[in-house]
């Protein structure tokens, strides 16, 4: 018996440290790491199913070869020789008559290992040598991302374990609850000392429904809303003027900017009664220290970037980016300085590549040329289920001139449409490094056991290709611990002392930063130094100097359809897991009971949601958890099992305002009783 130390590789903040028990190499348990300071000997609903998974009847375990339509799904087993020998030879030909960037690389977030998955462009080394296109994952967190870098130069924030030290935590679009809940425990540890917790979300998720406080505003509204508090602040005179004078830029700007939206407009833009943004902002002008929590949710819009811009400001203002237990924290990945260019190795390109964006694959498929994408790899991915507007990625992937490969665990609804579906390890099975995106540390990832069929690592089944196809590059045939090497070498002082060696004994390592943590002890990484409420980088790519309002796109008639995390999928995985498909119910849809009646819907009909882009079927439930105008429902559902789509039906393949992000919740439909059959 023996105990394997490795890391969770979803895509979800909380990057879990996990312990596995193997007994005659069989993996017999998993657990969560006790001794990780966010982990805490806990997992989630969803992967204490994990070894559940690997078992799974359905788990592809041999390379298979189309026999049917695309989109039938019916496929033959072949070996990996024919599977190689076949990719092989159609790389050569497509690169051939149309150039290496008629390859595209499309790769998800399945898993965000340095080695395996997204955070590394696993493979990219092979695609690199090909001159393959570029991928830019945009589908998730880009929008506020760069919003955020606008006004603090990093989309790096506070660390989450400082919410402990908070006394006013706003819970702004996001569900910590359900997507990423070991951050609440340290929103707990804050209460238990007197801190207020408020929600700002149009929907009364779990989250929202234990905070102290919910303001349930109309979606793509919240920079208006962010303004409005600030309009408070400033009239109240409760700004800090000394941060603002030393650590920041534009004030005179910024604060015209403010005095155009007193709450009463706010009020009007954000659907919610004035006497409550008033209170809420007072609360914030007198509450030190404020934490904002912000995640992807709140920039699946139109001003997706603009509103973590905005957000960024608050703390700016108040001066809270100087305070232990203030600040913003949406992401901590920006504060991994590893050596990621080394890892990836663009060098390795014969000439610049274009790049294709991941939120735009159906138009990627269909409208691109010169070259037209011939070749698709799709790796740690189920754009049919996860991407925008379904029924054109659904287009794309017909096409019978593509040459689809994917790499997979489970037949999705994306690998109906291979030509040929390799069969990809799990995390039990495979080397990795992992970072969190709600957390400083990094975790390692032990193999626990040997992969079973013929399963092969995404690294794996790229050396082998590139062997295959005679690839000289020695770096192309790097293993996976080499791999790891070279990206902790980096000089950064964050990283001192942190190696495979010690990884591997502790499982994880948390980054050399103070405790508690000041993302800006050291001045704002921005080209001022300083927090810039006036961004003249913004301007040059034609966006306004200043945080502002930017509307929904998707405006008109209709309900604004909001498909969030749901709590027992991680996007479209575990969505074949039965005992969590059980649990989960048929996809919900909730309705606002002044909604439901003006469609002649009751709880628990059966409905249609539709509009001009697709539609989907799910059981109503009618409910004052969303405010009216909204409709909620939950990603991750798989198509296959529901009818031949999900709520990806009715999304747009539309960029938010910065990056080209998704606005999977800038979306409107209408609902209405299905047909009885
Ligand atoms: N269980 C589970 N956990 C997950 C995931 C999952 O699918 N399932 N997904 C993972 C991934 S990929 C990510 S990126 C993260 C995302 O984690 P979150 O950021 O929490 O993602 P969402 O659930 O999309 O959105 C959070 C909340 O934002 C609200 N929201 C939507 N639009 C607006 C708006 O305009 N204003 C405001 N104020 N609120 C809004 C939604 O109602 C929702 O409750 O979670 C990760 N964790
Ligand atoms: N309507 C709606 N849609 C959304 C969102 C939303 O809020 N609303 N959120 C979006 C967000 S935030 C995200 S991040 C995207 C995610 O979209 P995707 O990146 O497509 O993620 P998944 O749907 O989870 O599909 C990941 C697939 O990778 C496979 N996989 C896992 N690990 C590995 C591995 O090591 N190797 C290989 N080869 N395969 C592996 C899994 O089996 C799974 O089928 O979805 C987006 N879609
Ligand atoms: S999905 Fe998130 S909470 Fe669940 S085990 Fe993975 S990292 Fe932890
Ligand atoms: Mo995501």
């Amino acid at each position: 018996m023996k105990k394997v130390l490795g890391a969770c590789p979803l895509d979800c903040p909380d990057a879990c440290s996990w312990v596995v028990t193997v007994e005659d190499g069989q993996a017999v348990s998993m657990r969560g790491n006790a001794e990780h300071p966010m982990t805490r000997g806990a997992l989630c609903v969803k992967v204490n199913r994990y070894l559940e998974q690997t078992r799974a009847q359905d788990r592809i375990l041999h390379p298979m070869r189309r026999v049917g339509r695309k989109g039938e799904g019916r496929f033959e087993r072949i070996s990996w020789d024919e599977a190689l020998g076949e990719i092989a030879g159609r790389l050569d030909e497509v690169t051939a008559a149309y150039g290496g960037q008629a390859v595209w690389p499309f790769q998800g977030t399945g898993s965000l290992g340095y080695i395996q998955g997204l955070e590394g462009f696993a493979g990219r080394r092979f695609f690199n040598v090909l001159g393959a296109s570029i991928h830019d994952p945009t589908i998730c967190s880009i929008a506020g991302s760069r919003g955020l870098k606008y006004t603090l130069g990093t989309s790096g924030g506070m660390d989450p374990e400082d919410f402990a030290r908070s006394k006013l935590i706003l819970l702004w679009g996001t569900n910590p609850l359900t997507s990423g809940h070991h951050a609440w425990k340290f929103i707990q540890d804050a209460r238990r000392e007197g801190a207020h917790v408020v929600a700002i979300d149009p929907v009364r998720t779990r989250s929202a429904a234990q905070a102290d406080e919910h303001l349930a505003p109309i979606p793509g509204t919240d920079a208006a809303l962010a303004l409005g508090l600030l309009n408070v602040i400033v009239r109240m005179g409760a700004q800090d003027q000394e941060f603002i004078d030393e650590h920041t830029f534009g004030w005179d700007a910024f604060r015209a900017r403010i005095e155009e939206f007193p709450p009463a407009r706010v009020a009007e833009i954000t659907g919610l009664p004035e006497d409550r943004i008033v209170a809420l902002g007072e609360r914030v002008a007198r509450t030190r220290p404020t934490a904002i929590r912000a995640t992807q949710g709140i920039q699946r819009h139109a001003g997706g970037g603009m509103t973590l811009r905005a957000l960024a400001c608050i703390p700016g203002v108040t001066g809270d980016w100087a305070l232990p237990g203030g600040g913003l924290c949406y992401s901590t990945s920006g504060h991994f300085k590893l050596n990621l260019p080394g890892l990836v190795r663009i060098d390795l390109l014969p000439h610049p590549v274009r790049t294709l964006s991941m939120t735009r694959l159906g138009e990627g498929l269909l409208d691109v040329d010169d070259p037209p994408v011939k070749a698709l790899f799709v790796i740690g991915a189920n754009p049919v289920g996860s991407n925008p507007h379904q029924t054109k990625v659904r287009r794309g992937l017909a096409r019978e001139d593509l040459f689809t490969v994917v790499l997979e665990h489970f037949p999705t609804d994306t690998t109906d449409y291979a030509d040929i579906v390799l069969p990809a390890t799990m995390q039990t099975e495979h080397l990795d490094v992992i970072a969190g995106y709600g957390h400083l540390y990094l975790v390692w990832n032990e193999p626990a056991v040997a992969p079973p069929g013929e399963c092969l690592s995404t690294s794996e089944t790229f050396r082998r290709l590139a062997r295959r196809m005679g690839m000289t590059e020695p770096s192309l045939y790097d293993s996976d611990e080499d791999l790891a090497r070279q990206l902790l070498d980096s000089p950064h002082p964050s990283l001192a002392g942190i190696t495979v060696e010690g990884l591997r004994e502790q499982g994880f390592a948390r980054l050399n930063v103070a405790r508690p943590f000041l993302p800006f002890a050291d001045g704002f990484p921005t080209t001022s130094g300083r927090l810039e409420f006036y961004s003249k980088r913004a301007t040059r790519v034609g966006h306004d100097p200043l945080p502002g309002f930017t509307p929904p796109a998707d405006a008109g008639g209709g309900l604004v359809l909001i498909s969030a995390a749901s709590h027992h999928f991680l996007n479209t995985t575990f969505g074949n897991n039965p005992e969590l498909r059980r649990r989960s119910g048929a996809p919900v849809i909730v309705l606002h009971p002044d909604d439901a009646a003006a469609r002649g819907i009751s709880d628990r009909d059966a409905v249609r949601i539709y509009n001009d882009r697709g539609s989907f079927e799910a059981v109503a439930e009618v409910s004052d958890r969303v405010r009216p105008g909204v409709a909620a429902t939950t990603k991750g559902h798989w198509a296959k099992f529901n009818g031949g789509a999900n709520a990806n039906a009715t999304v747009d393949e539309r960029d938010s305002d910065m990056g080209g992000g998704a606005v999977f919740h800038d979306n409107r439909v209408e609902v209405a009783r299905a047909e009885p059959t």
